[in-house]
C-alpha cells in the first residue's frame, strides 16, 4: 500500500540530550560512562545516560543505584534544567531557521515539515546535513534525523539511527520499512498494548499490519484505526506550530515575608519591566493585567483589571498592578510572601499610533530604545527609577537580577 500523502516530514531528535550539554560545557566528560540524574547515594533515577554508559545497560528511569552497580566508573551529574531548557530554545530556533513549519515535541524533538523545500538546498537529505551540522557547530550537540512522508515514520526512523543518524524512507516504502519492526517501536504501544498484542501472536509491526482492522477493534476500540493506519506507514497528521501564548507573566518569592511598600513597589516595577519586555519581543499587546500576591499564611489571591486600550508599555502595566496592590493591601494585614504580575487578552499590535495620543507614542519610543540598549548590554543596563531599590538587595548579572524563581532569570 503507498502513502497517499506526497508530504515529506522530518523528525530531529538530539543524542543523549542532557548528558550531551554537560559534555559541551565541559569536555572532560566526553567519550565517557556519564549519567544525568544526580549522585547515585540519593533516590532517584538516571534521566539521560550516555552511550558509553549504555553500553553498559543503563538507561533513562533506571534506579541510580542500580545504575552505579552495573556501571561503578561512571561520572553522575545534578544537571540543570536552566542549561537544558536554553539549548532546547537555541535548537528550536535553528530548526525554524529552515522551515517555519516547525513542532517541538519536546525539549530535544521536533518535526518540521520540510515538504518542496528540497530545490533551495539541493535535496532533503543535504538539508538534513546541514541542520545537523548548524547544531553540531553551534550548540556542540549531535542530533538524529529521520524523514519520511508522515510522522510515525519519520519518528521510528530517527530513533533507528541514533546516535548521530540520519535515515530516510522513500515514498513507497514505509510499509516494507516498518514491516520487520517490534511492535514496540510503534508510538502510542506502551507495555499493556504489547502484553496484549504479544498474546495474540503479534510482534511485528508486519504482523499488526497484516491484522483485520474489525479484530483490533475489539481490543483497542476508538485507538485501533490510528493504530493498524501507523502500522501501515500512513500518516497524514500535520505539523501543528505550538499555539501563540495567552498570556505573560512575571513572579517571585521574596526571601524574607514583606509589607515594605518600597521594595514591594520596586519589585512590581522590575517584573512589570520583563514581562513588558517579552510582550513587545512578541509583538503583542495585552488587553488584561493581573496581580498577584501570596500572603505568609500561603493564602494567595489575584487581581486582574482590564485595560479600555491594550498596551505594551511598562509604565501602564505597572501603574495598573501598583493600584491593584495598593486596594489588596488595604483589605489584607498579613505579610507578603511572593508577588507576580501577569498581562493576557493578548493582541497582535497592529503599529496603529493614536496620533492624538503624544504621551502614549513617547511611552512606545522609549520601550523601544529601552529594549534595543537591553538586547546590546543586559537586562540590568537600564535602571528606571521604579526598580532602583532592588539594586541593594538582588545580585545582578548581565542578564538581570537573579530573583528567587528560575522564570525570572529570563
Ligand atoms: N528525560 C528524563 N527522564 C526520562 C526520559 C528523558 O528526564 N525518563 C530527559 C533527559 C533526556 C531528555 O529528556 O536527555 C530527552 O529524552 P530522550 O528520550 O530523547 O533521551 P536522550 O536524549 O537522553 O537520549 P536519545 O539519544 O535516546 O534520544
Ligand atoms: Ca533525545
Amino acid at each position: 500500500m503507498r502513502s497517499i500523502s506526497n508530504s515529506v516530514i522530518m523528525h530531529i531528535d538530539l543524542d543523549a540530550f542532557f548528558v550531551s550539554v554537560e559534555q559541551a560545557l565541559n569536555p572532560e566528560l566526553k567519550g565517557k560512562p556519564v549519567v544525568v540524574g544526580g549522585k547515585p547515594d540519593r533516590r532517584g533515577v538516571v534521566a539521560s545516560a550516555s552511550y558509553e554508559a549504555r553500553a553498559f545497560g543503563l538507561h533513562a528511569g533506571m534506579p541510580l543505584i542500580t545504575a552505579r552497580r552495573l556501571c561503578p566508573q561512571a561520572i553522575f551529574i545534578e544537571g540543570s534544567f536552566t542549561r537544558y531548557r536554553e539549548a532546547s530554545q537555541r535548537f528550536m530556533a535553528i530548526l525554524a531557521d529552515f522551515s517555519p513549519y516547525l513542532e517541538p515535541v519536546s525539549l530535544d524533538e521536533a518535526y518540521l515539515d520540510v515538504t518542496g523545500f528540497e530545490s533551495i538546498h539541493g535535496s532533503i537529505h543535504q538539508m538534513a546535513l546541514a541542520i545537523k551540522q548548524r547544531i553540531k557547530e553551534e550548540l556542540g550537540l549531535s542530533a538524529s534525523v529521520g524523514i519520511a512522508s508522515g510522522k510515525v515514520v519519520a519518528k521510528i526512523a530517527a530513533e533507528l539511527s541514533k546516535p548521530d543518524g540520519l535515515l530516510e524512507v522513500a515514498a513507497g516504502e514505509e510499509r516494507s520499512f516498518l514491516a520487520p519492526l517490534p511492535i514496540a517501536k510503534l508510538p502510542g504501544i506502551g507495555k499493556k498494548a504489547e502484553g496484549i498484542l504479544n498474546g495474540l501472536g503479534i510482534n511485528t509491526i508486519g504482523q499488526l499490519a497484516n491484522m483485520p482492522l474489525s479484530a483490533l477493534k475489539g481490543h483497542f476500540g476508538v485507538f485501533a484505526e490510528l493504530l493498524h493506519r501507523h502500522a501501515n506507514g500512513i500518516d497524514d497528521r500535520k505539523i501543528e506550530p505550538p499555539a501563540a501564548a495567552k498570556s505573560i507573566s512575571r513572579e517571585t518569592t521574596f526571601a524574607q515575608d514583606t509589607r515594605d511598600r518600597s521594595l514591594l513597589k520596586a519589585t512590581l516595577g522590575y517584573l512589570s519591566e520583563r514581562v513588558g519586555a517579552e510582550l513587545r519581543q512578541k509583538g503583542r499587546q495585552a488587553g488584561c493585567v493581573t496581580l498577584k500576591l501570596r500572603y505568609a499564611d500561603f493564602s494567595t489571591i489575584t487581581r486582574r483589571h482590564t485595560l479600555i486600550k491594550a498596551t505594551d508599555a511598562d509604565q501602564t502595566i505597572f501603574d495598573t498592578g501598583l493600584k491593584l496592590l495598593t486596594t489588596a493591601l488595604s483589605l489584607e494585614k498579613q505579610l507578603v510572601r511572593l508577588i507576580g504580575i501577569g498581562v493576557s487578552n493578548l493582541t497582535e499590535v497592529g503599529r496603529q499610533l493614536d496620533m492624538l495620543d503624544s504621551s502614549a507614542q513617547r511611552l512606545e519610543r522609549l520601550n523601544e530604545a529601552i529594549d534595543r540598549i537591553r538586547k546590546k548590554y543586559g537586562f540590568t543596563a537600564i535602571q528606571t527609577g521604579r526598580t532602583l531599590p532592588l539594586k541593594d538587595i538582588f545580585p545582578e548579572t548581565g542578564d538581570g537580577y537573579t530573583l528567587h524563581t528560575p522564570s525570572l532569570s529570563r
